[in-house]
C-alpha cells in the first residue's frame, strides 16, 4: 500500500532540488501581469527542466494503468480503458496524492511565484488534473469556463496553470483560448467531453463575434500557460503520431470558503459551509512576504 502523499505539506523527493539562486528570476514582469489582466491568460512561462518533464512522464506511465496500486486515491479517474498503453485517453484528478513528482511540483517556485502575483495573495491548493491525448486520438475538450465546475467554492479567486509534458501544437490538440472572455459572465454550460461547439447556443451576438477568434496556445514541453477561472477554453483532436500530455494545477487565493455540505472531492473530508478551504487536502503552498 502506497502512502497518501496528501499528508505531507512539503516536498517529499528531490524533484525541485535545483532552483534558481535568485527566486526573483521566477517573478512575472509588470507587462506580463498587465497582459494576464487584459487577456485572461499568460502563456509561455518556463516551469520545468527536461529532467523534471521526464520524471513526471515516468510517473504518468504508471498512473495511467487503472490497476496501478495507488490509484484508489485519485479523486476522479476517467479513461477509455484501452489495453494498449499508447492509446489511453485519460483525465484524472488527484495524482498529487499518489506520485512524488506530481506531489512536489505543487511547491515549485517557478509556478508559485507567478501564481501568487496573478492571484494577488497567498496560494492555496485546490486540486490537480492530468489531461492525456494519445497519438491519433480524438480527445476533444469542449469549450468551457473552469469556474462552472467550482461554484461550490467562493469567492471566485481561482487560477489554472496548465503545464505541457509534450510539445503542444495545433496539430496535436493544444489548448485554445478566447482572449478577453474572462470578462464575460459565467455561462450556463458544463461537460468537458460533450459537443465542442455547444457553447455557441448560449453566447450573445457580441460574444459570438469574439468567439470566432480563438487563440491557439502552443507550448514547449515544460512550459506553462496560466488562465483565469472565467476564461473560455477548449482543445481539438490530436491528429498526429505524437501524444499530447499535460498536468494542470488549480489553486485559489487563501481565504476561499466552502459553499457545500458534502465533501468537495471524492475521498476527502467535508468543509462546513462558510469555512475557509484548508486542511489535509488543501495545503497552503505559498505566502508572499509583505
Ligand atoms: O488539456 C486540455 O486540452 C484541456 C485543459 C483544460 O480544460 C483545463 O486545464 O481547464
Amino acid at each position: 500500500m502506497l502512502p497518501d502523499l496528501s499528508a505531507y505539506h512539503h516536498p517529499v523527493s528531490r524533484f525541485i532540488e535545483v532552483v534558481a539562486a535568485n527566486l526573483n528570476t521566477y517573478c512575472l514582469s509588470t507587462e506580463q501581469i498587465d497582459s494576464y489582466q487584459q487577456n485572461g491568460y499568460l502563456s509561455g512561462i518556463p516551469i520545468l527542466t527536461e529532467s523534471q518533464v521526464q520524471q513526471l512522464k515516468a510517473e504518468l506511465d504508471q498512473l495511467i494503468d487503472p490497476n496501478y496500486q495507488g490509484n484508489q486515491l485519485f479523486y476522479e479517474f476517467n479513461s477509455n480503458e484501452s489495453t494498449d498503453p499508447d492509446r489511453i485517453l485519460f483525465h484524472a484528478l488527484g495524482a498529487w496524492r499518489i506520485a512524488p513528482a506530481f506531489h512536489d511540483i505543487l511547491w515549485h517556485p517557478a509556478f508559485l511565484l507567478p501564481a501568487s502575483q496573478l492571484l494577488q495573495g497567498a496560494v492555496r491548493f485546490w486540486h490537480d488534473q492530468l489531461f492525456c491525448k494519445p497519438a491519433q486520438h480524438g480527445g476533444v475538450v469542449s469549450w468551457h469556463q473552469d469556474y462552472s465546475y467550482w461554484t461550490r467554492t467562493q469567492p471566485m479567486a481561482h487560477l489554472t496553470c496548465w503545464i505541457a509534458l509534450d510539445e503542444a501544437k495545433i496539430d496535436n490538440g493544444c489548448v485554445h483560448y478566447i482572449p478577453g472572455s474572462h470578462q464575460w459572465n459565467l455561462l450556463p454550460i458544463t461537460g468537458l467531453a460533450g459537443d465542442l461547439q455547444a457553447i455557441e447556443d448560449v453566447l450573445t451576438p457580441e460574444q459570438q463575434e469574439t468567439f470566432n477568434h480563438p487563440q491557439a496556445v502552443e507550448l514547449k514541453a515544460g512550459e506553462a500557460t496560466f488562465h483565469h477561472p472565467l476564461m473560455v477554453h477548449g482543445s481539438f483532436e490530436n491528429l498526429t503520431n505524437r501524444p499530447r500530455r499535460a498536468t494542470v494545477i488549480n489553486v485559489f487565493r487563501d481565504g476561499v470558503t466552502s459553499g457545500q455540505v458534502e465533501p468537495m472531492l471524492h475521498g476527502t473530508n467535508a468543509i462546513p459551509i462558510g469555512q475557509p478551504m484548508k486542511g489535509q487536502f488543501y495545503p497552503l503552498l505559498y505566502e508572499p512576504e509583505i
